[in-house]
């Protein structure tokens, strides 16, 4: 029987601080470059998120030692030279970024390995990175011309490409400046705008040179890493739905600690301002690594805008979010260019669209974003997660707006990232949660 949790909340008021959990793509990369370089890696603020545990596992079969206590991991590795042949599949369960960035790394590894998932993870493209790959030399075969899940790995010795990316995306980057750092001579990647950037911070950490020019990345091949410390900040992509809490009710303000600041990243601050929100940083810190420091966002008066261009790989995770923040803010909220939603760990323009509606939102799907009316009185609701830890959060959140419980099916896909969520939840809000 799928699970149901119901949300509830009468007048309810935000205030407090909350230190969320680690950053999700940060833990996936620290454990990632812990074990292609040789030595110890110590990691603090690790996610200990479903998604980054199954990146342990992973590395745990190639023979690398990795000990974990909560959000402390040790990563002792032999380095990615020194790799054994997994006897079984290496299995990403729901996580893209552990899938896409393992391609990758696997492809200039020695040994030969299949990498499955689960069946959202199996749906969910692979070519954008089996095909830069494959023009490296990369020796991966699969079904369905290697589209999807499930793919095997034969590692091999790769060259060098120049590559033009079609789609802004830190995945396909990051998996060809992995598969660059074990190929021969020069990789350089072209975005068409500025995705994340923490595969190319890390790198540097991990005692890489390489060369960011705006818009390009430049690797040389044959650079042999360096265990290192790695201290993980929160993840501003579970703060979002706090922040937006905050932003909505009346009243309400909210502190966050040691929250992830990279301006890859912060798109979500730069639209909660834009709408009328009140966004203060009071402190930050770690400019050499990643940046982060005390947030604080107050409501106040919200009007809607259009989110489109460059900002969107700032916030591509947010966008569930900031559709509900759009019902409750005056006037038409445009988002466009963010057609990469329709290939996540679900569709989530449709499945946005579908579940605000079912509570009465105005929202509007087009092929590459919504279109969103506000403000609209939000009922209470049976709302599906579709196995989406970001929808499933966002349907939490539009419990604190509507005039009725929120039923959430299948609310465990949280703990993809945020594995506190419901705990965060009601330290923060002053009313209760019914299971
Ligand atoms: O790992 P996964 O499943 O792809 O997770 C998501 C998420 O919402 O948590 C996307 F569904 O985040 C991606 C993000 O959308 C994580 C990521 C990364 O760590 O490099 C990059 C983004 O994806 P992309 O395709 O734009 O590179």
């Amino acid at each position: 029987m799928v699970e149901t949790k119901t949300v509830e909340y009468d007048k309810p008021l935000v205030k407090g601080s909350i230190k969320v959990p680690g950053d999700k793509s940060i833990s996936h990369r620290a454990i990632m470059l812990g074990s292609i370089a040789k030595g110890r890696t110590a990691i603090k603020g690790f996610l200990d998120g479903e998604d980054c545990l199954r990146t342990i596992e992973i590395f745990k079969r190639l023979g690398v030692s990795i000990e974990r206590k909560g959000t402390d991991v040790v990563v002792d590795s032999p380095g990615i030279g020194k790799w054994t042949t997994p006897k079984e599949e290496l299995y990403a369960g729901n996580s893209g970024t552990t899938a896409r960035l393992m391609l990758g790394i696997l492809s200039g590894s020695p040994v030969t390995s299949t990498m499955t998932g689960d069946d959202s993870l199996s749906k969910r493209p692979m070519k954008r990175v089996t095909t830069p790959l494959q023009s490296m030399g990369a020796s991966i075969a699969g079904a369905e011309s290697g589209d999807f899940l499930p793919l095997t790995i034969e590692g091999t010795e790769l060259e060098g490409i120049d590559y033009n990316m079609p789609v802004a995306s830190a995945q396909v980057k990051s998996a060809i400046l992995f598969a660059g750092l074990n190929a021969e001579g020069e990789t350089v990647v072209r975005e068409t705008a500025v995705s994340r950037d923490h595969t190319e911070r890390m790198l540097k950490q991990f005692g890489a040179e390489l060369v960011q020019d705006g818009k390009t990345v430049s690797i040389k091949g044959g650079q042999a890493l360096t265990g290192t410390d790695v201290t993980v900040p929160g993840d501003i992509s579970s703060a979002a739905f706090f922040m937006v809490a905050a932003a909505m009710i009346e009243g309400s303000e909210v502190d966050f600690l040691d929250v992830g600041l990279n301006p890859t990243r912060t798109g979500i601050i730069e639209v909660l301002r834009q709408m009328g929100a009140k966004v203060d940083i009071l402190e930050q810190n770690g400019e050499m690594g990643e940046p982060y420091g005390v947030v604080k966002v107050s409501h106040d008066r919200l009007e809607g805008i259009e989110i489109s261009g460059d900002i969107i790989p700032t916030l591509i995770d947010e966008l569930p979010i900031i559709a509900l923040l759009a019902t409750q803010a005056t006037g038409t909220t445009v988002i466009k260019d963010a057609g990469e939603l329709r290939v996540k760990e679900t569709d989530r323009i449709a499945a946005v669209t579908d579940e605000l509606t079912k509570l009465g939102a105005n929202v509007k799907a087009t092929d590459d974003g919504m279109i969103i009316e506000g403000p609209t009185a939000l009922s209470g609701g049976e709302l599906k997660s579709y196995g989406d830890h970001r929808i499933g959060m966002m349907a939490a959140i539009a419990s604190l707006v509507s005039d009725g419980p929120i039923h959430i099916e299948d609310p465990s896909c949280i703990a993809i990232s945020y594995p506190n969520f419901f705990d965060h939840l009601s330290q923060i809000v002053s009313a209760r949660i019914e299971e």
